[in-house]
């Protein structure tokens, strides 16, 4: 919303205090299948993250919806193959054992990663000149995964620059400079890694 510059208000629930959500908001949400993230303009509301990004992509030249049905499946794969990522990573973080499945993760991602890196290779952004909403997640994945692992791009040339890029984006530069900004809490409280505010 930043980047299309959109304005918006923000609301977050406290882990400790959930009863907001699932007493106050959830049931007068008005929505069919209520859940956060939500997103409500005037009396338009809907949820699913995904969704989300995609409504907010096509008020903007994001996600444009092409003629092509092969060029639209690409950018549906893109999204789904960086949601992957997403969600591994997500995987690690929430539960037991984090330790032990970060030897896994560490083994397996960066060379899920290198495949990345290599489109990247001829590419400005993942789908080639354009930025789209698939870009947006992916950044915020990456960031994710470096808090975590510092040097898990050292190999990966092409994704540095590419999120060297994508940071240096005026309308992305600025939000990153704001206190709107924050680094950390990453995931819920209950999360292993990346629950506090570090
Ligand atoms: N597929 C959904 C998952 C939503 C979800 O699991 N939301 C969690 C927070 S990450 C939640 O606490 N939902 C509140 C609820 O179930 O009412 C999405 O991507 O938006």
């Amino acid at each position: 919303m930043e980047y299309l510059g959109l304005p918006y208000e923000t609301k977050s629930y406290e882990y400790d205090a959930m009863t907001e959500w699932f007493e106050e908001d959830k049931p007068k949400l008005g929505a069919d299948f209520p859940n956060i993230p939500y997103l409500k303009n005037g009396d338009f509301v809907f949820c699913q993250s995904v969704a989300i990004l995609k409504y907010l992509g096509r008020k903007g030249v994001l996600y444009p919806a092409l003629e092509s049905p092969e060029e639209m499946a690409q950018l549906e794969a893109l999204i789904d193959t960086v949601l992957d990522v997403r969600m591994g990573f997500a995987f690690l973080c929430y539960g037991d054992g984090f330790e032990t499945k970060k030897i896994d993760f560490m083994d397996r991602v960066p060379k899920k990663l290198a495949s990345f890196d290599k489109r990247l290779s001829t590419r400005k952004w993942l789908n080639g000149e354009n930025l789209f909403i698939g870009d947006f997640q992916f950044w915020s994945t990456l960031d994710f995964m470096e808090c975590m692992e510092p040097k898990m791009y050292e190999n990966l040339p092409n994704l540095v620059r590419y999120k060297k890029d994508f940071e240096a984006i005026p309308q992305v530069a600025k939000y990153l400079a704001s206190d709107k900004f924050k680094k950390f809490p990453i995931n819920g409280k209950i999360a292993a890694w990346g629950g506090n505010a570090e």
